[in-house]
């Protein structure tokens, strides 16, 4: 039975590859830093299938003492703070996570067995103010935001170690990815919620940021895939993972407010407090190497994703109103 190791088990990538990697017979294991609550509400249906472990990308010691302990054949490196505006806010530390944190893992596997297949999760981020349309494994990066900056050098670090040390290190750069599980932060979810909270009645507005910003949007559930199917190829190598359409929040708030019937413009108000110092402005893949590669194709249309993200809010605002 393969064994992976997943970080950021608890996050929305995170519970998808789970379910994923048992649905391929593989023993899961988990990393989950200590927290005075649980938070394991992704992957709570899933618990009795897995193995949870304590580790923390901020200690290099926890990580090598999880490899020496469970000996996996692939680790998949999710763990990041991910959140764009939070890296305004905390850079040093969102550098401390998302750039070192990677070294950590990549050293730990070079320390306990340099055969470990890697997955960084890199992302579109990085290519920030985009010097080519669409983005590919090949186009420059010019990262607008500590996180992009925090990724780049995660990135290159993967590619440092790979060809250092032989390391079989894969880099994902994969463009935005949601489902239900998304954190409501982010603006997919926020707008599926926001509008279905209206359309029941438990709120008349939804304030947002920048309404023209653009992103390639895909479904969680297949970019997971991609992630595994890198770590079974012959070579290590980088591939970006997108659907190539581009959409504006926009066009997000008219497909989520029109399937409840409501008129978005109505509702939605944008507010200086959620624009960026920098902004990412249009972001869409090439997923042509990965289509070539390995095979992979995303499976849900932009309109499936918002309805299904829809569906899921309206569902689960439905039921709290009958317990409340
Ligand atoms: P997410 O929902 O924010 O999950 C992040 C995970 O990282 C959580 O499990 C979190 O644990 C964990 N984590 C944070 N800091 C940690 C630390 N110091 N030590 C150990 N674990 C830590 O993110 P996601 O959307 O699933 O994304 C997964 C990865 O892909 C991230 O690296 C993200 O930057 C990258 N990415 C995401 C997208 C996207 O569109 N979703 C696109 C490209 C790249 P807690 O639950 O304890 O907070
Ligand atoms: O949903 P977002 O916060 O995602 P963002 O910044 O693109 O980052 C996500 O995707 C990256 C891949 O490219 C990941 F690496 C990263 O970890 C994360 O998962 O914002 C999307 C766009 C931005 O242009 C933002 O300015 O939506 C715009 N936006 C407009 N109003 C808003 C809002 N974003 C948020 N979060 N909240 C708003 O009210």
């Amino acid at each position: 039975m393969p064994k992976a190791l997943i970080t950021g088990i608890t996050g929305q990538d995170g519970s998808y590859l789970a379910e994923f990697l048992l649905s391929k017979g593989y023993e899961v294991i988990g990393m989950v830093r200590r927290t005075s609550t649980l938070n394991f509400d992704r992957i709570h249906h899933i618990q009795d299938q897995i193995t949870l472990v304590q580790g923390d990308l901020l200690d290099q010691v926890s990580l090598i003492n999880i490899l020496q302990e469970h000996r996996p054949d692939e680790v998949y490196n999710l763990a990041a703070q991910s959140f764009v505006p939070t890296s305004f806010e905390q850079p040093v530390l969102t550098g401390e996570f998302t750039a070192l944190g990677v070294t950590r893992v990549l050293d730990a596997i070079r320390i306990v067995d340099p055969k470990i297949r890697f997955y960084q999760a890199s992302s579109s981020e990085m290519f920030g103010k985009v010097r080519a349309v669409p983005q590919n494994e090949n186009t420059p990066f010019h990262p607008r935001s500590p996180y992009g900056v925090a990724k780049v050098y995660g990135h290159w670090i993967t590619v440092n170690y790979r060809e250092s040390y032989g390391l079989f290190a894969c880099s994902g750069i994969l463009f935005n990815h949601e489902s239900p599980r998304r954190g409501l932060e982010f603006v997919t979810h926020k707008v599926t919620y926001g509008a279905a909270r209206i359309k029941l009645g438990l709120a008349n507005e939804l304030r947002l940021g920048n309404l023209e910003a653009r992103r390639d949007w895909g479904y969680a559930g297949d970019y997971v895939r991609a992630m595994w199917l890198m770590l079974q190829q012959d070579q290590p190598d980088d591939y970006v993972i997108a659907t190539g359409e581009t959409h504006s929040v926009k066009e997000l708030c008219q497909e989520a407010f029109g399937y409840l019937d409501l008129d978005w413009e109505k509702y939605v108000v944008s507010d200086p407090r959620f624009y960026r110092p920098a902004e990412v402005d249009l972001l869409v893949g090439d997923a042509s190497k990965a289509r070539r590669v390995l095979g992979w194709e995303p499976t849900v249309s932009f309109r499936e994703l918002v309805r299904m993200m829809v569906d899921a809010d309206m569902e689960m605002l439905q039921a709290e109103m009958k317990q409340s």
